[in-house]
């Protein structure tokens, strides 16, 4: 099962009591107080893992609670600190307070973290309350509660390319062909049906480009056709758009209207996703039909730059890999150098 959106429901660990306390020995009978603090009640934080792939933890267990600091105790010992909750959730997950509707989080590094609600602080002990005029407080301190609240968290896959097409265009087949992901295949529509995230190697340019396959979109999906537009919110954070297109028309389709209909279905997810590069690849073309209908298509959409390949046949894969890897690397923010790595010192 693959969830990528769920709620929880989460508490801090309350803080403990502060405790009251006199120092009681032997020829000590009227010592002072020697009360202490409560322990910090545990936090609930958000984690970054790079092991995981979906929210699916949480949809089981939705409930996560910190542990209650504990109370004080005698002889100025501090209670001990609760132990946080932590959420271990998967890279590209974005946290909503569910009150607000607010972002609160995005978790896009391992080990990144994040405090979602803060555990109560402490009471203070007796000791603390001791003043001049006051040598022996009965007072304590009442722990302060944990903060709590429910989030919606959802997973924005962090890939440079996503592949959007119909159903059998032949997504899974490039991906099984270019990158280390396993997708099945079959000559059905919505064979894969969530998203699989898989690395094109480029071991010759020492790089590598993280490629999202989705599961295919129909006409109407924007009403919930199909799977609708359930999973295109993975396509958020793509660099580069790769629309591929059933040139043989196997499924009685025109290619001309598929890639009208498919760029309809983007904006009307939404129209951000139309302003991305795209690139748009001819597949099949080992069938004769398909030869037929790029020309057709190219007549129609004289502007728009084609990638003729087959992923049967491996044709035009390496140029278009290499086309990928040429676009995705026009999109990566530079980095800066220093004036000294410039002049070549270092
Ligand atoms: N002749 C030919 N068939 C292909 C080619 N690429 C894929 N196919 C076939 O097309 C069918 C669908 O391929 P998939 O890779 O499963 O298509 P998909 O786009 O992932 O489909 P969904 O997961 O259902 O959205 C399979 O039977 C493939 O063998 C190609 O280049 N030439
Ligand atoms: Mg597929």
């Amino acid at each position: 099962m693959f969830i990528d959106e769920t709620t929880v429901k989460v508490r801090a660990g309350d803080g403990g009591r502060g405790c009251a306390s006199f120092r009681r020995e032997k020829y000590e009978p009227w010592g002072g107080p020697n009360g202490g603090d409560g322990g910090k009640g545990g936090d609930v934080v958000l984690r970054g893992d790079d092991d995981q792939n979906n929210l699916i933890d949480f949809k089981f267990k939705p409930h996560w609670n910190g542990e209650r600091g504990e109370h004080g105790l005698g002889k100025d010992c501090n209670g001990r600190e609760g132990r946080p909750a932590i959420l271990r959730v998967p890279l590209g997950t974005v946290a909503y307070n569910v009150a607000t509707g607010e972002v609160v989080a995005e978790i896009l590094e391992d080990h990144q973290e994040f405090v979602l609600c803060k555990g109560g602080k402490g009471g203070f002990g007796n000791t603390k309350f001791k003043s001049s005029v006051n040598r022996s407080p009965r007072k304590t301190g009442p722990g302060e509660p944990g903060e709590t609240g429910i989030y919606r968290l959802e997973l924005k896959s962090i890939a440079d390319i996503g592949l959007v097409g119909f159903p059998n265009a032949g997504k899974s087949s490039l991906t099984n062909l270019i990158t280390n992901a396993r997708p099945k295949t079959a000559p059905y529509p919505f064979t894969t049906l969530h998203p699989q995230i898989g690395i094109i190697d480029y071991a010759e340019d020492y790089d590598r480009v993280i490629m999202a396959d989705i599961p295919g979109l129909i006409a109407g999906a924007s009403d919930g056709k199909g799977l609708g537009h359930r999973f295109l919110k993975h396509l958020e954070r793509c660099k580069l758009l790769l629309i591929i297109l059933d040139m043989a028309g196997t499924d009685t389709r025109d290619p001309r209207d598929d890639y009208k209909q498919l760029l309809k279905e983007l904006e009307l997810y939404d129209p951000a996703l139309l302003d991305k590069p795209r690139l748009v690849a001819a597949n099949k073309m080992d069938e004769d039909s398909a030869v037929v209908n790029l020309k057709k298509f190219a007549k129609r959409y004289a502007k728009v730059e084609i990638i003729p390949i087959s992923c049967l046949t491996e044709v035009g894969i390496p140029k278009l890999k290499k086309e990928i890897l040429k676009r995705v690397k026009k999109m990566r923010p530079k980095e800066k150098k220093s004036p000294k790595a410039k002049a070549g010192v270092v």
